[in-house]
This record gives C-alpha cells, structure tokens and sequence, in this order.
C-alpha cells in the first residue's frame, strides 16, 4: 500500500550535512511524479533537467510523426483522479506535442517547475560515508547534498550516433531522431537520408517522403510494422472508460504488457489451431493494430516455430502492399517477430511505392564513409542536403552511465556494470545505498506501458523512503547476494524466449562495445507481484542501515 501522508519528524533524522532531502535526475514523467510523492512525504527535493523544459523523451524526440505506441487514454498517470478525469486525448495514439501539452499541463497542475532546474545536466554523485549523504554535482558548477537520489534519466535517452567514418566532415546537415531540434524543419525540395528502420525511422520516414524531393532509406535490419490504424477518439468510448477509470487501470495492471485490458491475449498456442482459425485470429489482431498484434497466441515470444508462423504472416501482408518483389523481399525481416521491439506504423511499407523513395539494403555492403557532400555505399555516392539518424539510443544504461557515479568506499557504476548492469529489481544497486533507478535495467520498464511501471517504481521507493524515516535508519540498500540472484533470474527468463537471438538495443547489441545482456525483466505483472511479496517480508534483499554517528 502507499502511503501519501508526510513522515513524521523527517527533520529530526535529517543528516545535518544535506541540502535536500532528495535530488531527481530528469524532469519527464519519472520525475515529475517523483517530485510530487516526494513533496506529500514533506520532503525537500531538487530536480536537475538537461533540456529547457519537462517531458524527458517527449521533450527530444519531436521528429515528424513521433507518437506513442500505447493507446493515450491507457499511457497516461493514474494517480491523480482529477487530472485523468479533466484531460483530454485527441487521438488513439496521442502524438509527440500532445505528450508533451499533458507533461506540461502536469507541471502546471502540481506547481512542480519550481523545484525544477532546467539546462543544466548532473555531471556526478558521490556518496560521503561519513555524513550519509550523496554530493552531487551539475555542468552549472552547482554542487547539492542530499540524502536520496533518484535516477529518473530514462531507458531511451542517451542517443546512439553511428561511428561512421566521415560523419564529422559532412556538410549537409544531420538531425538525429532523439535530438530532433525545436525549430520547424522542413525538408522540402531536399535530397534525404534516412538511417535506420527501428521504431523512429518507420514513423519519420512515411511524413519525410511526402516533403523530399527524393527520399534513400538505409536499411540494416529490416523490422516487422503493425499498422496503428490510428484515429481520432470516440467521445462515447472515452466517457465509458471515464467511468470507470480506476478499474479500467487495475484491470491493465494485470496484463502482461501493463496496458490492453480491452483486448486481453489469446491463450492458446499457435500451432494449436488449424490453417483458417490462425489466420483469422492474426487478421482481427492486424485489423485492431498496434501491439496487441503479438496477443495473437500465447507462445509467439517463446516458441521458435510458433514464431516462424507470425513472422510470415508479416511478411505476406508486406508483400501484399509493396509493389516491388525485389523491395518487398527487402523489406521482409527474417529475425524472429518481437525479438525486437515491434513498430507500430503508418503508411510505412507503402511509402516504398512512392518513385521519390528508394531503398538501400546496407545490411550485407555496409555505409563505407560519409563525403563532404553524401554517403558511400558498394563505391557509389548518393549525394544529400540533410541525413537523419534514425540510429536509436545506447538503451538502459547510457544516460545512468554517462553520470559519474561513486557509491561506496568510492567504487564506481561504472566499473560495477562493466559486465553488465546489475540491479535488484531494477531498484537499486549495491554498494550504492539511497541511490534509486525508476525503470532501471532488472525491471519490466522497457516491455510495459512505461507510465504504469514509472508509478510502480515512485509508490515504492516513496515507500522505502516514508519506511526508512519512520525506522530511524539512515540508508536502505540493496545486498549483493540479493542482486546476484536478481540477475541471475533476468538472464534465466530471459533464455527460455526468443530475445536472445537477435541483436536489439534490449541486449546491448546495438552499441558497439556494449556488454551483450538481456537488460528488462521479463515478467509483467508477476515483479510487482513479487516487489509486493518482498517488501512485506521487511524488505527482503535490502539492508537498513543506522544513521552514521556523525551524522545525527
Ligand atoms: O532505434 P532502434 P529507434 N548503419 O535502435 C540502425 C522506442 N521508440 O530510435 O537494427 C546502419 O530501434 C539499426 O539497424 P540494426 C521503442 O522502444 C518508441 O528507432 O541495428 N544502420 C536500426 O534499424 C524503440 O524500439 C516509439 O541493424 C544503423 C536503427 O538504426 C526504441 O525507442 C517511437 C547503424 C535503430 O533502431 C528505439 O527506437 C520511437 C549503422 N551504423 C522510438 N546504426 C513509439 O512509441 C544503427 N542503425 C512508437
């Protein structure tokens, strides 16, 4: 249960050495209701924001066509009856500025932009034994003390810039999908590339194509699209979830993705029915569109031959809407479906039948070299006015990691996850006491509606926090053998699936360099099942720890 009411006699066990109670690293939804359970405890909290204003990755990602792909009545907060009833989606699949008026509109509503330090980036923390506080420093020169820290840095934030050899001397110009600029870009009469084909580059690339002049798509991976089928919402839809809101939300809490309770998956095998009845359940799932596509059969992400199945399903329909064989073949993924993020599309497949849009397989002849003018592939130079990286993000890690972070006896996270990262329950570290990750690596985050597993993440170190003041304890962290089997049963999950056997950005596979590990739990809603289970048995896997001496 949350407990929303303030701590008694926080002042009291305050550590005399801290500023504020609490420093929060990012200012989109993580941080904002971070802030404000932070603030219903009584305590004192600072929050440090790279860009101008709230919203995280709403905030970066504002290339054309950027959208969420979880139905905006179902990504949204919950924990506020009023602010769920008054707002108002426009569309099934809200877009990037809408997010962007709702993150604003709730930094409004709970007065939070006064805690709130803008363009300015947290640079370090370091945990002072002595007076039980982290110090942490920002790209301002500010240095804050404080007794918590919450990383609310995001999982898809650190953006991933190809090391392609003559990207620097390219005069054209290049935009970057997660650093899309503020200003109006228009590509009108421009010769365009595209890299990349994840989730970023199908949705920017159907808009691009119908302001280029010409359009060259550089394909590594092809990727499996389902069509959003997106709309405007039906008011009458709206009222009925409206009206029942909060069961509506515990009903999605239950799914295994944190959304979708509508249309809740198929419990049955793939393989378990005939040729006509899985066609028929694969059309009505294609014809609602979206994620819920991978609903179909209960053994898609499992079953290497049930997965097989789908996958072609895919492809034909791709077939069926690129006119060209040749670009249809190449547009066909032959990875298992799922294995990476599925996209969630509009017009993307058929955008390839436009004749100022071409694709270029780079899969087989990689990008040689940018010139100053072009890109080089297979000797030959295309020549462009702007290329954008649709190249993604070093997921999960990077934007922790880019923060110089020394936790206990000095040890640094980053040589602690130099192998990998490692967490309990995608909560905390150890070795790093009263340091907390929302949706860190060990937890659902990435495979759930991100909101829904944010407010998980903030009730309950909310939670801890209101506990630990209340014991009279000076930090809480995690153990070492409690986090060994943690990732332990990541990893173990993670290989009786088909996720292993691709390269995703789940594995770190798409950063060069980057420890190749299975980083999400796979689990939704059994974690939250099992957080519950440990936090009653006093906090199982956790160490309370008396305030330092000095301290009190
Ligand atoms: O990034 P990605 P993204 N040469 O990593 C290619 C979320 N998201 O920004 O697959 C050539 O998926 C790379 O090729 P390959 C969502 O969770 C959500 O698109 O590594 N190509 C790949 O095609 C998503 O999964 C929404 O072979 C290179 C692409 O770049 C996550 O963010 C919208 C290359 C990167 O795809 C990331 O999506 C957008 C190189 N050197 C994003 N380097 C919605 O809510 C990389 N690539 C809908």
């Amino acid at each position: 249960m949350s407990d929303h009411g303030p701590v008694a006699d926080v002042n009291a066990l305050r550590g005399s050495a801290a500023d504020v109670d609490l420093v929060i690293v990012g200012a989109g939804f993580a941080g904002l209701y971070m802030l404000h359970r932070a603030r219903g405890l009584g305590l004192t909290a600072r929050v440090f924001e790279a860009g101008t204003d709230v919203g995280g990755t709403w905030y970066w990602n504002r290339y054309p066509g950027a959208r969420c792909d979880t139905e905006s009545v179902e990504y949204s907060y919950s924990f506020d009856h009023d602010l769920q009833q008054e707002w108002e989606w426009s569309e099934r699949y809200a877009t990037q500025p809408e997010i962007l008026r709702y993150a604003s509109h709730v930094a409004d509503r709970f007065e939070l932009r006064r805690d709130i330090t803008f363009s300015t980036r947290v640079v370090s923390a370091r945990f002072g034994e002595a007076s039980t506080t982290w110090s942490i420093t920002t790209d301002a020169g500010e240095t804050v003390a404080a007794r918590f820290v919450v990383l609310a840095t995001g999982s898809l934030s650190s953006t991933n810039r190809p090391d392609i050899d003559g990207l620097d001397g390219y005069t054209g110009r290049v935009l970057h999908t997660g650093e899309w600029p503020h200003e109006p870009v228009s590509f009108t009469g421009e010769r365009v590339a595209v890299i990349g084909t994840g989730s970023s580059g199908i949705q920017s690339i159907p808009l691009i194509a119908e302001q280029a002049e010409r359009l060259t798509v550089f394909q590594r991976t092809p990727n499996y699209a389902i069509p959003a089928h997106n709309r405007p919402l039906d008011p009458d839809d709206v009222a009925a979830i409206k009206a029942r809101y909060d069961e509506f939300r515990a009903a999605n809490r239950r799914m295994t993705a944190a959304f979708g309770s509508r249309l809740p998956g198929n419990d049955v095998p793939t393989l378990a029915v005939d040729d006509e009845e899985r066609r028929t359940m694969l059309d009505r799932r294609w014809e609602h569109g979206g994620l819920p596509f991978l609903g179909a059969f209960n053994d898609i992400l499992l079953d290497p031959a049930a997965n097989e199945v789908v996958a072609e399903y895919v492809r034909d329909r791709i077939r069926s809407i690129v006119d060209d064989p040749a670009v249809a073949d190449a547009l066909a993924p032959t990875n298992r479906i799922g294995c990476k993020r599925l996209c969630v599309d509009t017009d993307y497949y058929a955008t390839f039948n436009r004749s100022n849009v071409e694709l270029v397989d780079v899969n087989d002849e990689p990008i040689e070299r940018f010139t100053t003018t072009g890109i080089v592939v297979g000797g030959v130079e295309r020549e462009f006015d702007s290329v954008v990286l649709a190249t993604g993000f070093d997921a999960m890690t990077g934007s922790v990691l880019k923060i110089d972070i020394r936790g206990r006896d000095g040890c640094e996270l980053r040589e602690v996850w130099a192998h990998g990262p490692r967490t309990y329950l995608g909560l905390q570290v150890p070795g790093f006491p009263n340091l907390f990750t929302v949706n860190g690596p060990g937890s659902p985050s990435v495979l759930t509606n991100m909101i829904v597993s944010i407010e998980h993440h903030v009730d309950w170190i909310s939670d801890a926090l209101a506990h630990l003041d209340r014991s009279g304890a000076g930090s809480i962290e995690a153990t070492v053998e409690a986090t060994d089997h943690w990732v332990s049963i990541v990893n173990a999950i993670a290989d009786f699936t088909i996720f292993p056997s691709c390269n995703s950005w789940y594995l770190g596979a798409n950063v060069p360099g980057k420890p190749r590990q299975f980083m999400p739990f796979l689990g939704f809603p059994a974690y939250t099942d099992q957080v519950a289970d440990i936090t009653a048995d006093a906090y199982r896997g956790f160490e309370f720890h008396p305030v330092h001496p000095d301290t009190g």
